[in-house]
């Protein structure tokens, strides 16, 4: 007894539960989440709280552990590491999964969505269940959704308008679109890993980079960068992406707890954005950055600099734009 009692401790997914004097044995499935930002910001508290919703729905058979500030290794390298079954689910912007499912192209577009309500109707109903569904052509699961809100571009040299942007060196995710999105303004385009950003801005070797309000306050971004123009060009919703390879060998039930909690995990995760977004602004701005808001007639300068982009895209994608934009 005891020999099999040391065995079945040392593998890490048996746990045994002693219930009045009787052993019950069950396997434990420990999942890993990566997850590129502090434990205390907002996508972080929902990656926790799906965690939560997941252990007490099975009864403690799944655990899904949370890796937070990029212990697993920054987005891309992360994402490779869910696409070949060695990680189990990541928490990413959709930028980042873009490169390898190019249909989300079609859901990061700039001034796609009418506002955050647009965004989540069309997340939450069948045009986002069938983007989720087509991860699994690229081996991916897609789990869910979260809110990312919009992002910006802030500078080293105060940017007024559009045209200030031309001939700037701007970071922007790995992804084709992006890079395609900076272009498209004049500016030169510099795809670097989040981690790589802040000392990108400081030494130079780009002029600015482009977020939303929190990732701009908890990276420090303001520091090296302190000229922020509100011109909420995309908005970019966040994912949760697992690895088919490994969501493949759990019974379906068990799969299916997963998605619905992490649906369940979305209200939770939105509040707390929603209030952490007055938070960073208000913080940055008492830090001594120099926010820039832009009058109607410049913000549709922005818009109309993006419709090249727009013209690039192939008709699949267009397809489903024109889907989103039918959305009311
Ligand atoms: C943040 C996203 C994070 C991205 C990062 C970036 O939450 O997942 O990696 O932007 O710009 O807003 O790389």
């Amino acid at each position: 007894m005891k020999k099999i009692l040391g065995v079945l401790l040392s593998v890490s997914l048996v746990t045994l539960l002693f219930a009045g004097g009787a052993s019950v044995v069950f396997a434990q499935k420990v999942l890993r989440l990566a997850e590129t930002h502090p434990q205390d910001y907002p996508t972080t508290k929902g990656d926790y709280e799906f965690a939560r919703l997941v252990k007490e729905r099975s009864k403690g058979r799944i655990v899904v552990e949370v890796f937070h500030s990029k212990q697993l290794g920054e987005e891309r390298a992360v994402i490779e590491q869910v696409q070949l079954g060695a990680i189990d689910m990541t928490r990413v912007s959709i930028s980042a999964v873009s490169a390898f499912v190019r249909d989300l192209d079609a859901f990061q577009l700039p001034y796609l969505y009418r506002d955050a309500a647009h965004m989540w109707k069309v997340l939450n109903g069948p045009i986002g269940e069938e983007i989720l569904k087509k991860h699994e052509a690229s081996n991916f699961v897609g789990v869910g959704w979260f809110e990312g809100g919009s992002r910006n571009f802030y500078t080293k040299k105060q940017v007024k308008a559009v045209s200030d942007l031309k001939g700037m060196k701007i970071r922007v995710q790995q992804a084709p679109l992006m890079v395609g999105m900076v272009e498209a303004l004049g500016a030169v385009a510099t795809p670097l890993p989040y981690g790589e950003v802040y000392s990108a801005l400081q030494s130079g070797v780009v002029d600015g980079a482009e977020n939303n309000w929190p990732s701009y306050l908890t990276t420090s971004h303001f520091e090296v960068a302190k000229y922020f123009i509100v011109d909420e060009h995309t908005r970019v919703p966040e994912i949760t992406v697992g690895s088919k390879k490994l969501f493949d060998k759990l019974p379906k039930e068990d799969r299916a707890l997963i998605l619905k909690a992490m649906k369940d995990a979305q209200a939770y995760q939105f509040k707390l954005w929603v209030d952490f977004e007055k938070v960073a602004e208000k913080t940055v701005k008492e830090k001594g950055s120099t926010v820039t808001q832009i009058s109607p007639a410049e913000k549709q300068k922005f818009v109309d600099a993006m419709k090249p982009l727009y013209d690039k895209q192939p008709p699949e994608i267009m397809a489903v734009v024109n889907k989103i934009r039918a959305v009311k």
